[in-house]
């Protein structure tokens, strides 16, 4: 039986944490979100913000790759033809000057195979870890992930990653209302405006871990020594 110190109950529900059944999944570090000149440098939001969890986020794939977890890594972006951009998603990013599609100073905003849409090298994943590129939000839209996972016996998923309140958080709620155990560890998130950050943790801290628990990359690494 091991469980994480987590908020507001000890995660995993049932203590069976062992890295047969379960994954971490490290959402879109791109430069894209969080690089000079990629998608929300461009939206002119504080890079600081969705820098801070680099380090904690390092620490916690090493530990996780040493004791032989499941590692995932996602990357939000578009086909080159733009084919599965909406209209309306382009539409929006480019109220704010940040155009999908259009060219910037990393390449084209948000499109497969552009500069901007690389996992920035301080998170690169290793040969071997499971990469989806998802066009929405959520990592199950339009993704294999569920089949990748189920395939995997994985039952428990911890997530990390940016931004907390949009890709992450509908990631752990596609995840949930799937059935998975998640927990999101808040030092390894980060969001655009520090208050959607912690309103996003208060929103699966209630009805008793609506979506699942929160916790931190020290609690995370001290249950994994356990
Ligand atoms: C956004 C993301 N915020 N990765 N994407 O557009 O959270």
């Amino acid at each position: 039986m091991t469980a994480i110190e987590s908020n507001p109950y000890a995660w995993p529900y049932n203590g069976d944490l062992r890295p047969e059944n379960t994954a971490l999944i490290v959402i879109d570090m791109q430069t894209d979100f969080c690089g000079k000149g990629g998608y929300v440098d461009k939206m002119g939001y504080d890079l600081s913000l969705t820098r801070a969890p680099i380090e904690p986020i390092k620490a916690v794939l090493s530990a996780m790759r040493a004791a032989g977890y499941h590692i995932f890594h996602t990357r939000e972006g578009h086909r080159p033809d733009l084919s599965d951009l909406p209209a309306n998603k382009r539409w929006r990013s480019r109220q704010i000057g940040a155009g999908i599609g259009d060219p910037g100073p990393c390449g084209k905003v948000l499109v497969r195979g552009e500069p901007g849409w690389e996992i920035i090298d301080e998170l690169a994943p290793e040969p071997g870890e499971i990469i989806i590129d998802k066009p929405g939000k959520g990592s199950f839209c339009a993704t294999d992930l569920e089949m990748i996972l189920r395939l995997k016996g994985i039952e428990n998923i911890i997530l990390t990653g940016i931004t907390t309140d949009v890709c992450v958080h509908t990631t752990m709620r596609e995840a949930n209302d799937r059935g998975f155990e998640c927990v999101l560890l808040e030092d390894c998130c980060g969001a655009t405006d520090e208050a959607n950050h912690d309103a996003a943790l208060s929103m699966i801290r209630m009805q008793g871990g609506v979506f699942g628990a929160v916790s931190t990359s020290r609690a995370l690494l001290a249950g994994l020594r356990q």
